[in-house]
Order: C-alpha cells, then structure tokens, then sequence
C-alpha cells in the first residue's frame, strides 16, 4: 500500500490497522493541517502546520503583502494602525524552505495587554452576535473578556498566514487563488470573473481600497460603510474566491468527511462572523430546472494540454465542483459576512451580574471587516486545496509532489489505458 493510501486508510476508517506508533514510523507524513493560537491582545497569535512536504520555497515577500493586504481595507478601526503583521518562522524552516518538521509561524501583536486591567478590563454586558454570552456562561464566568479575545478576527492573521504558505505550494504545482469582495450591504458587483479576465480583475481589486474589481460598485460600497459609522452601526457582506487551473478529481466522493466542496465549507463557516457558504451558483439552485443547473460537456482538443485536459464547459454553475471533486472548472467559493457585532451605540442587553437590562459594552472595533474577509476566505480556501492536493499526490518532498502531480496528468491525458469494456448489445 502507498503512504498517501495508507493514511487515507486510516482516516476514513477511523480505526488503526496497527498501533498508532507503528503507523507514525510507516507513515512519518502526517496529513496537511493546522493549529492556531493566541489571543487579540496577548503577545503573539501562532499557527503550526504539520505535513508541508521538505524544499517549498517560502516567499516572504508573497506572504507578508497578504498579511498586510488583511490588514486593510476601508472600514477597518484604529487597531490596524498600531499593528504591522509580519511571519516570523520559529520551527520548520530552514534557509528560506520547509523542512518536512512542524513549521510554527509567530505575528507579533503589538497592542499586547492582556493582563492590564486599566487598559482592558473585564467585560460584563455581552454584546449581542459576539460570542461574549455563550463563551461566559460555558466558562463559568460573568467576565467575557477571555472569550472575546479568543474568538476576535485577530486570529484570522494566524490562518492567513497558514494559507498563503499553502498557497506557495499550489504555486509550485500552477493552481492560483484569487479572492474579492463581491457585496457590502446593499451595494453588489454583479460582474463574473473567468479564467480569461482574472488577472485583470486581480489588478483592478488591489487598486480598491474595498477589494471589488469594479470602481462604481467601491465607490457604493464606501458610501455604506460611511453611512454605518455615522449611524454608529456596522454592515457586512458576500466575500468570493476562485481557485484557477486546478487538476480534475481533487477531493473524493468515497468519504462525505473529505468531498472537497465540505472541507471547504467547513473551513470558511469557521471564519469569524460567517454565517452562509455557497459554491457556484449556491442556493439558486433549488429553484431551477436541471437543464438550467448542470453544465454540459463538451472536448476541445486545443485544451487538452491544460489541467482540464480539455473537458470544457461554457457556465460553471457547479463552481468547479461535482461529487466533492474538482472537475477542471475553476472553484468559485462564496461566504457571508455578518455585520460586526460591537457597535458603538450597542444594543440592548444584560448586565451579567446584576441581571439588569443595559447596553451592550463598547470595545474599539471596525465598521466593516469585509474587504479583510476576503482576504482570509482566499486563504482559508487555499489551504484546503493544498490539502486535497498533498492527499492525492502525497511525498515527503516538493521534487515528489511535482513528480507525482504531472506523471497523474500525463496518465490522464492519456485515457483510455485500456480498450474499452465490449457490452452485449
Ligand atoms: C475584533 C476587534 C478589533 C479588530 C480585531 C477584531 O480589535 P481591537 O479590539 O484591538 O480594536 O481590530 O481585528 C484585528 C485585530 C485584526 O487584526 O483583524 C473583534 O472583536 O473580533
């Protein structure tokens, strides 16, 4: 059995064939994953990631500029402006590459002061939508200021970071990712984005201050959110990522646990604030027809060198996904921000400890985090398709994965292997 086939064994199986410490010596790989830790104003936020394959290149440049890129975007509170988010590796690395060992990457926050209760006190009046009430009252406490520091977006530096270090890998192998807003409250882009004008719309979205690619749809956007903070509200929206050039039949439709499509749902619903995930056409889908749904296949033979081995479709209402697998269409992923929960009027809530009704606290925060969003939903995104990239073609080094990634297209480009199977008429 192959490495990458015996730790599938072991996962959709749930069960060990032999002692799990036989298994870690047949199989020293462990799965692509990761961890993260830290709180919004401790000293750090972390992540460690298991199972990067030995020699991936790690640009710092790349991934610095999607650190700072979450940063941004209008809307944002006074916080971004103390912070200067960059990785620092502190295991795994070694001259500029993964060493195959667990890789830790440290932001530094520099508003740390978890522990001074002049500058952050406790928190006693929840502030409806956070997860301040629910976090309190499973804690034990009246005070929610532990929870709230935990479940802050902040921690989103840590899963970016993970992401574009997968993303690095995906790089290798020729797979992109590119992730814009696509509404903020009322305000919605209604244009489509293809394998032929990404790159334009890449451009045209890092010239906006609100991640859209298109400057009258910014310019409403802005609007909004100066509407929000005027009103002392806050507004949220529909964030976008597309994953281009991707080989067919990543993910799986044998194990409901590793159909990509759940994977990354389950990644982006794990985002701060998300409260919806679609692929492709989403939730319209349960009011049409099937003809109006499933995208038709056709061959063209001068795409055949490409990684959808020229399997073509004219509308990618499935988002490049079918049977939780990629079937050459670009995947198009699609998450909802709710409006951030702190709002400088509050709103109505309890005091915990007196029971009394009150408003909600205030803490610094943003108006909209959107554009933000879209930047972790990218990146979120790309870790999974790293993941479902390192399962299928597995190796304990990048030469491997390269190796096993274009010996599988060659083998797939060149179906039948054998004659085909002769039926009875
Ligand atoms: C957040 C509250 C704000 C945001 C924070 C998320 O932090 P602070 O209370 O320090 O002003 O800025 O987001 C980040 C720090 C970040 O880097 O994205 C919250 O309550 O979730």
């Amino acid at each position: 059995m192959r490495q990458s086939q015996f730790r599938a064994f072991c996962f959709s199986t749930g069960a060990w064939p032999l002692a799990p410490e036989a298994c870690c010596i047949l199989s020293p790989m462990p799965r692509l994953e990761y961890h993260t830790a830290g709180e919004s104003h401790g000293p750090a936020v972390l992540c460690m990631i298991q199972g990067l394959p030995a020699g991936l290149a790690l640009d710092d440049d790349f991934i610095n500029a999607e650190l700072r890129r979450r940063q941004g975007g209008y809307g944002r509170g006074g916080r971004q402006k103390i912070e200067t988010d960059r990785a620092e590796y502190l295991s795994g690395v070694r001259l500029g590459k993964t060493t195959g060992a667990p890789l830790t990457v440290q932001i530094i926050n520099k508003d740390s002061r978890l522990d001074d209760l002049e500058r952050t006190p406790p928190l006693y009046r929840p502030r409806p939508g956070h997860a301040d009430l629910a976090g309190s009252v499973k804690w034990l406490t009246t005070d929610c200021r532990a929870t709230l520091e935990r479940a802050s977006a902040r921690e989103t530096a840590a899963r970016t970071a993970a992401g574009v270090i997968a993303r690095c890998l995906l790089k290798e192998v020729g797979i992109d990712v590119f992730g814009f807003v696509r509404s903020i409250h009322a305000a919605r882009w209604e244009g489509t984005v293809t394998p032929d004008n990404w790159q334009s719309m890449k451009d045209a979205r890092d010239a906006s201050d609100v991640y859209c690619p298109d400057e009258t749809t910014s310019e409403r956007m802005r609007a909004s959110i100066r509407k929000a903070k005027v009103d002392q509200d806050t507004v949220g929206g529909l964030v976008e990522a597309h994953v281009l050039n991707l080989p067919i039949g990543l993910g799986t439709c044998v194990d409901w646990r590793d159909k990509l499509d759940a994977r990354l749902a389950f990644a982006t619903m794990g985002i701060q604030a998300f409260k919806s995930v679609e692929i492709g056409m989403g939730r319209d889908v349960a009011c049409k027809r099937g003809s109006e749904v499933h995208d038709p296949i056709q061959f063209d033979t001068s795409k055949q060198d490409s990684p959808s081995l020229g399997f073509e479709r004219n509308t990618n209402n499935a988002g490049g996904l079918e049977g939780g697998m990629t079937n050459g269409q670009p995947i198009i992923v699609r998450g909802a921000m709710k409006p951030i929960s702190t709002l400088m009027k509050g709103l109505p809530s309890v005091n915990l400890n007196t029971k009394d009704a009150e408003q909600s606290q205030y803490e610094r925060s943003d108006v909209c985090a959107v554009p933000a969003a879209s930047v972790v939903l990218e990146n979120v995104v790309a870790f999974e398709i790293a993941r479902a990239v390192m399962d299928k073609f597995g190796g304990d080094t990048m030469i491997e994965l390269r190796q096993r990634f274009d010996e599988f297209l060659d083998l797939a480009r060149s179906l039948p292997l054998e004659p085909p199977i002769k039926t009875i008429a």
